[in-house]
This record gives structure tokens, sequence and C-alpha cells, in this order.
């Protein structure tokens, strides 16, 4: 098999108090009965089990409206994940970070794009997701806030007590892509639409493909010498494949759909680090889900049913 061993490190993240539901807690734990690391292994990978993190301690903290649900606890897990992020980010080993619910992106990715502007190269991110998570603190309807770190990744206002100041290494709206979305609420379609965030939504995927989309998204990753970060939300798959999550959408990406954005992600060569995110194993059915997300990571690092030349995209 053509796979390139790489260093993996798993970081668990057991971020519970982003979602409005309680159990992505367990999701890190899940990963590993599923057999993550004796998978990634079998691929002639080298894995390192870093454990759990804990959240940072954090001083007083004045939320900044009421309707926001855990924010200290939000800027607890963002503190601590963006430490570790930017320390492995700029090490040799492929971060793969263990979630938890999805507002510890604002950590990993904000950690990622600390260390990728170290080294002098953009971050892009691949965003897989029902959701576009793009509220601000002030557009949130629900306050749960795995609904607002990409915009804090992207550099809007109003999340300066997440680091303790602006975000100083935010996003280019334009090298993000979110992909497979089918739920925007309204004021997030109005800040994705203003900030020039890339989307392609189920309809587009309908019409014209997974693999044609994803494919120039790549290609300017490559353009560019960027470093890659993959978002992958549990949600992003369709709930008959995957119902161990608190946000099913209807309508979401099939098994093989999502194996061939991480084939195709494998052999692009291009991903430095990974989320898994919302895994929910309280609402499981046998391991279904966590199986089936360690079986997507699994084509991610160089799976694949039959050998054929590598292409590059
Ligand atoms: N946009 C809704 C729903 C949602 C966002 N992200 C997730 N769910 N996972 C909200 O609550 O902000
Ligand atoms: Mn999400
Ligand atoms: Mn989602």
């Amino acid at each position: 098999m053509n796979v390139v061993e790489k260093q993996i490190v798993l970081v668990g993240a057991p971020v519970d108090e982003g979602a409005g539901q309680r159990g992505c807690l367990m999701g890190p734990d899940a990963y590993r009965t599923a057999g993550l690391q004796e998978t990634l292994q079998e691929l002639g990978h080298s894995v390192f089990d870093h454990g759990n993190l804990s959240p940072a301690e954090v001083g007083s903290l004045t939320p900044p409206n009421r309707i926001l649900r855990n924010y200290r606890a939000y800027v607890a897990w963002t503190r601590a994940l963006h430490q570790k992020a930017a320390e492995l980010g700029e090490g040799p080993g492929f971060p793969i970070y263990l979630g938890g619910d999805h507002a510890m992106a604002a950590g990993t990715v904000s950690g990622q794009a600390r260390a990728a502007a170290a080294l002098g190269r953009p971050l892009f991110v691949l965003w897989l997701d029902a959701h576009s998570d793009f509220h601000t603190l002030d557009s949130t309807a629900s306050g749960n806030l795995h609904g607002t770190p990409l915009a804090f990744l992207c550099g809007l206002p109003g999340f300066d007590d997440l680091l303790g100041s602006p975000l100083e290494h935010t996003l280019k709206p334009q090298n993000v892509e979110i992909l497979g979305v089918r739920s925007i609420d309204d004021a997030e379609r109005n800040l994705l639409v203003s900030h020039g965030v890339g989307v392609s939504d189920m309809r587009r995927i309908d019409e014209e493909g997974i693999g044609t989309l994803l494919k120039p998204f790549l290609e300017r990753v490559r353009a560019e010498n960027g470093l890659l970060h993959v978002s992958l939300d549990v949600d992003f798959l369709d709930p008959s494949i995957a119902p161990a999550v608190g946000t099913t959408v209807p309508g979401g990406a099939t098994f093989r759909e999502a194996h061939l954005v991480m084939e195709m992600l494998h052999d692009s060569g291009l991903v430095t680090s990974l989320d898994l995110v919302e895994l929910n194993p309280f609402l499981d059915e046998r391991g279904k889900t966590a199986r089936l997300m360690v079986e997507l990571t699994g084509s991610l690092f160089g799976r694949r049913v039959f050998d054929r030349p590598t292409r590059s995209f």
C-alpha cells in the first residue's frame, strides 16, 4: 500500500458544554473503544495517545449576554486546546483531536492557525458539517456555543474573552470551505455571505458531485503551499448511517460520499490536522457511529480497497 507513515498524536477533548445535549464528553473514549489507534497502526502509522485534556483555570468573567450557555467552559476549553494545538502544530506529529462538541474547534483551529503562522504558511480549513457554526455571541438564538467557533476563527468581533484579546491569527474566510451544509440560520447566512466564506450545500453536492466540489479547494491549498485542517462533524453524515449526534439533519452525506472525501484528502497529501467532533455515544446504536468515524479516519490515512496509481488533487 502506498501510505506515507505519519506520527499521529491523539488528543482527547471531552468538551460537552457547547452542545444542547449532554454526552459528547464520552466521545474520546468511544473512539478508543472503536479501535482508532489500532486502525491507524494497521495502516502503518505510529500512534501516540496523549490522553484527555482538561479545561484551563479561568478567573472571573462576565458573559456578554444571558442567552449564552456555559460561556465560562467555552473560554476554559478554548484556552487549553489553543495552547496544546499551537505546540503540536509546530511539531512533527499529526494531531487528531477527539471530541467533544464542535465548540472545541475554537481552541484546536486557533492553535493550528498560530502554528501555521509561525511556520510562515497559510491555514486552510475544510468544515464538514450540516451546520455552518458561524454565529457570533450576539446572533446565536439557541445560546449553544458549538454554533459559534467558525465565526470566532474568522475574526468576527465579540470573542475577546476566549484568548484574552482579539484573535491574532484569524482564518481568511475565503480559505474556509464548508461542505455538506443543510441547516443555516438567517443571521448566519448573512454573515457567511458578507464575509465571503466558501459554502457548498447539499444541493450543489447533488448537482455537481462531492468530488468535483472538493477538487478546486484542494488545488488552491496546494497552489498556496497551505496547511489543511479538517473539522469533521458527525452530522455531516446522513443520520441513517450516523445516528449518534444531538443535531441530526436529514439528507446528509452518504457512506460513499464521505469515504470519497476522505480518500481524496488522503491522496492530496495536504491534510495536517483533524478534529472528530459531535459524537454523542449516549445516542449511538451499538457503536455504529463511532465505528464509522474510525473507518472514515482510516480512509483519510490511506486505507483503500484496491491499489491504483495515486492521483493528485
Ligand atoms: N444553528 C443552530 C444549530 C446548530 C449549530 N451548530 C449545531 N447546531 N451543531 C444553533 O444552535 O446555533
Ligand atoms: Mn458543527
Ligand atoms: Mn453540525
